[in-house]
C-alpha cells in the first residue's frame, strides 16, 4: 500500500489493512488517524476493527471521521491534536487520502501557514484534488488574496476532460470553462449530469454566473455550453476564430445553410481581448494548434490552457485534427510559458497515466522544468515528437458526433419530422483510421 509523505510527522494514506499496521510501526509511525465515518464501504475494516489493530502494533490510534461536506473547524483541530500528540510521525487514512490530505491543509491554511490559493498545487503534488478544501474555505469567509479566483475543477471520466468554475470571491461572480454535456455514442444517449453536477455546486455556494466559455470546439465530447446558457441566461463565449473551424466542418459535414459567422455564440474573444469575471482581470490568447480556433484565457493568476499543455508528466496536446498544426501548437505553447512562473496552469484534459488520480494544476515554472515535451526542447524537436505521436493516435471516439454539435455552440441537431434527433456521419471524410 502507497505512503504519501507529507511532512516528517505525516504520511496520508488511502484505506491500510489492519495488517499493514505492524509494517507502520516498523518504519517508524507512532499513530494512526482514521478520517472516516463508520460503513462507508463494505471493505472497510471500521475504527473498532482499526483501533484493535493499532493496539497490537504499538501503535496510538484517533478517529476524525468526516466527509468533504460536513468538516468542522472542531474536526480540523481533532486532527492537528491527533498529530500534536503523537509521539513520532503519523499515518493518516481515509478512502483515498484526500480527506486526511484536506484535513490536514486546513489547518494550515486556518493557522496561517498555507494560503489559501495554494492549496489546490498543494493538493497536486501530492496527487489529490482538494476542491473540497476551497468549498469549505469559501463557505467560512477565508478568501485567496485579490487576483486570486477560486477554482474547482470538474473530472469528466468518460473523456477525461475537466471543467472549471472560476469565481472571483469578493464578488461571488463566476465564469464555467468547457462544460461537458454527456454522451453515450454505443446507445445514442444525452444528458446532462455533468452540467447539473456544476450548476448545483454554482447554486449551493451562492455564485452567479457570469460567462460560459469554450476554449475551443472540442472533438471528443459535447459542449454543454448551450443547455447552461439556457438554465442560467448567462452569455456564451468561444474565441474569434471558431468561424474558420466552422468554414472547415461545414464542408465535411455538407451543411451549406450552416451560418459560418460564429452567431451560435454571445461573444467571439479576439487575440488579445481583457474582459473580467467579478473584479478580478481576464485576458485572451490565441492558442491555435490543436485547433484552428483554441483560445487560453488567463483570468487573474490561472491560465485555463486546454488542449495545449497537459499535466507536466502527460505531455502535451495533439496537432493532428483538421486544422492542426505541430508548428503552430509549439509557438502557442512558448506564449503560455512566457507568462510568470507562478501562473498556475489548468489544462482540459488528463488521461490518469499510470492509473494516478486525475489532476489538472500545474505551474508554468513547473512545465518548462518537468514536461518532456517543453524541457530542453527546440521547435523541430518538439515537432517530430508531436508529428510522431500523433501518428500513433486513433481518431477520438466521438469526433464525428461532436463536431456537428460543437460548431452550433452545443446545439443538438434539430428534430426531423418524427421528432428524433439524427447525427450526420461523413464518411473517409478523416485520415487516421485505426484498422490494427
Ligand atoms: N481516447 C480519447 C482520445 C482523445 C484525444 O485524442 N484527446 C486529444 C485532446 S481532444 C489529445 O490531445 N490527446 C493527446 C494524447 O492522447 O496524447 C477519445 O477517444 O476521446
Ligand atoms: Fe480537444
Amino acid at each position: 500500500m502507497d505512503l504519501v509523505r507529507v511532512t516528517d510527522r505525516l504520511a496520508v494514506a488511502e484505506q491500510p489493512k489492519p495488517e499493514n499496521f505492524a509494517d507502520f510501526f516498523k518504519a517508524g509511525f507512532k499513530t494512526v488517524v482514521n478520517a472516516r465515518p463508520e460503513g462507508e464501504t463494505e471493505d472497510q475494516p471500521g475504527s473498532d476493527a482499526e483501533a484493535k489493530a493499532a493496539a497490537d502494533a504499538g501503535l496510538g490510534y484517533s478517529n476524525v471521521p468526516v466527509t468533504t461536506d460536513s468538516i468542522t473547524e472542531a474536526d480540523v483541530r481533532k486532527f492537528q491534536s491527533a498529530l500534536t500528540q503523537s509521539d513520532g510521525p503519523v499515518v493518516a487514512h481515509c478512502k483515498t487520502g484526500a480527506r486526511a490530505l484536506g484535513l490536514y491543509a486546513l489547518g494550515e491554511v486556518l493557522d496561517g501557514r498555507m494560503k489559501p490559493e495554494d492549496v489546490g498545487l498543494f493538493g497536486t503534488r501530492h496527487g489529490f484534488d482538494l476542491g473540497f478544501v476551497d468549498t469549505w474555505l469559501n463557505r467560512h469567509g477565508v478568501k485567496p488574496a485579490a487576483g486570486h479566483p477560486i477554482v474547482k475543477g470538474f473530472y469528466e471520466k468518460r473523456t477525461g476532460s475537466i471543467q472549471y468554475v472560476v469565481t472571483d470571491p469578493e464578488t461571488k461572480k463566476c465564469a464555467i470553462i468547457d462544460p461537458v454535456l454527456d454522451f453515450d455514442d454505443k446507445s445514442g444517449a444525452v444528458a446532462t449530469i455533468e452540467a447539473d453536477k456544476i450548476l448545483d455546486y454554482i447554486a449551493k455556494e451562492g455564485f452567479t454566473v457570469e460567462w460560459i466559455l469554450d476554449t475551443h470546439p472540442h472533438a471528443d465530447h459535447f459542449s454543454a455550453a448551450h443547455y447552461l446558457h439556457e438554465k442560467t441566461g448567462a452569455p456564451t463565449g468561444i474565441g474569434e476564430h471558431v468561424i474558420d473551424v466552422q468554414k472547415l466542418w461545414k464542408g465535411i459535414y455538407n451543411w451549406p445553410d450552416l451560418p459560418a459567422d460564429g452567431s451560435q455564440w454571445d461573444h467571439l474573444f479576439k487575440d488579445g481581448e481583457t474582459f473580467k469575471v467579478g473584479n478580478i482581470p481576464a485576458k485572451v490568447m490565441f492558442s491555435p494548434g490543436h485547433t484552428l480556433a483554441s483560445i487560453t484565457y488567463v483570468i487573474g493568476d490561472a491560465a485555463f490552457v486546454h488542449d495545449t499543455i497537459f499535466m507536466p508528466d502527460s505531455g502535451t496536446a495533439r496537432a493532428d485534427f483538421p486544422g492542426g498544426s505541430a508548428k503552430v501548437l509549439w509557438k502557442s505553447i512558448q506564449d503560455i510559458l512566457a507568462l510568470p512562473d507562478e501562473t498556475r496552469v489548468f489544462t482540459g484534459h488528463d488521461y490518469e497515466p499510470g492509473g494516478r488520480n486525475a489532476l489538472w494544476e500545474s505551474t508554468v515554472g513547473e512545465q518548462k522544468q518537468k514536461n518532456p515535451h517543453l524541457h530542453n526542447m527546440t521547435e523541430e524537436e518538439f515537432v517530430k515528437v508531436r508529428e510522431a505521436r500523433d501518428r500513433s493516435l486513433p481518431m477520438p471516439n466521438k469526433i464525428l458526433h461532436a463536431l456537428q454539435i460543437n460548431i452550433r455552440g452545443g446545439r443538438l441537431p434539430e428534430p426531423e419530422d418524427n421528432g428524433q434527433r439524427y447525427l450526420k456521419f461523413p464518411l473517409n471524410a478523416l485520415e487516421g483510421a485505426a484498422w490494427d
